[in-house]
């Protein structure tokens, strides 16, 4: 019997939008944990002992960080419909890294200026936009963040340039959505969805529309509604997938079985220690001992993270 999949997540979050259009099409059923937008998230460190960030994939006791890693594992589960094509596979993960960083920036900071914020805090108490942009200021201390007006620059830059890819293809780099589409498109979809009165800049590029609109229908698949202490309870019922036979690829000079601590390099670098039990070529696999989750593997993408020893 397969496990169930957990998505840790928040109904606002753009790298959560991505995870569940991935999820939709692949046509997998999930179930569904609201986590806390702020710190403090005592269910997420139970189940990474560190990592904070939104969304999280959980299948039994295998924890998968970062939307990157988790497009490897659905691919793994579910080969059909792919997100990397067998032609330009490089170009369609060049491309998702640029816009899961460079577009995503400038669609965040563009935004997040005050008109957006106030929008997207309309209904809420005035202490949750001041929690918001507290924790924010706090994830983001020692990065430098675009001022709105630079921001506006280069996100009207970045969305000239998708309407050029685009051209008159469907998707992005053809036919089919890729990688490339799903990492595109939610940094977009933060700014049409949870900002519309910023929205003009999306608007007046109907070919961008008609792709947004496209990429929306995917939809979100068969979903079911849980929470973090049944997903807490399954990490506990489960044991961790054996990593024994993946491939080893030694770049730090750190055997399997050393103690370490794997962090995001910016924005959120609250650091998972733990035990490198597998290191193949994409991906970092951490195990750790959790009072209430009990043993589970933390699974991070190489790229975007830093391993370092833990000197005893
Ligand atoms: N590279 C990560 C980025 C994740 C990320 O930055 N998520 C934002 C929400 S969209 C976040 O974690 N914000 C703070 C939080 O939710 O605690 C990924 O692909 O999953």
């Amino acid at each position: 019997m397969s496990l169930p999949i957990f998505l840790h997540h928040y109904p606002g979050s753009p790298f959560a939008e991505k995870a569940r259009l991935m999820l939709g099409y692949k046509g997998l059923a999930w179930q569904s944990v609201f986590i806390p937008m702020v710190m403090p998230k005592p269910d997420v460190l139970a189940l990474t002992g560190g990592y904070r960030k939104t969304p999280l994939l959980q299948i039994g006791a295998d924890i998968y960080c970062d939307t990157a890693l988790i497009a490897e594992k659905l691919e793994q589960l579910q080969a059909a419909p792919a997100f990397f094509p067998a032609q330009g596979e490089g170009l369609a993960r060049t491309l998702a890294q640029w816009a899961d960083s460079a577009l995503f920036w400038a669609a965040v900071a563009y935004s997040t200026q005050p008109a957006g914020m106030a929008q997207m805090f309309e209904k809420a108490p005035p202490e949750a936009l001041q929690s918001f942009a507290a924790d924010r200021k706090a994830m983001a201390s020692g990065s430098t963040s675009l001022r709105p007006s630079d921001a506006t620059s280069a996100y009207r830059t970045y969305l000239d340039r998708l309407v050029d890819v685009l051209g008159s293809a469907p998707y992005l780099l053809g036919d089919r959505p890729c990688i490339a589409d799903f990492s595109a498109y939610h940094p977009i979809w933060f700014t049409r969805k949870q900002t519309p009165a910023l929205a003009g800049v999306i608007e007046e590029r109907p070919t961008l529309v008609a792709w947004m609109d496209r990429m929306a229908a995917i939809g979100h698949g068969q979903s079911q509604r849980s929470n973090s202490q049944a997903a807490i309870d399954a990490a506990r019922a489960h044991t961790p997938a054996d990593v024994r036979g993946l491939p080893f690829q030694n770049d730090h000079g750190l055997a399997l079985g050393s103690r370490v601590t794997v962090a995001a390099e910016s924005f959120g670098t609250e650091p998972t220690e733990g035990t490198l039990v597998a290191a193949p070529p994409g991906h970092y696999t951490l195990a750790r001992d959790d009072a209430r989750a009990g043993r589970v593997h933390v699974h991070f993408p190489r790229i975007g993270y830093a391993l370092r020893p833990v000197r005893s």
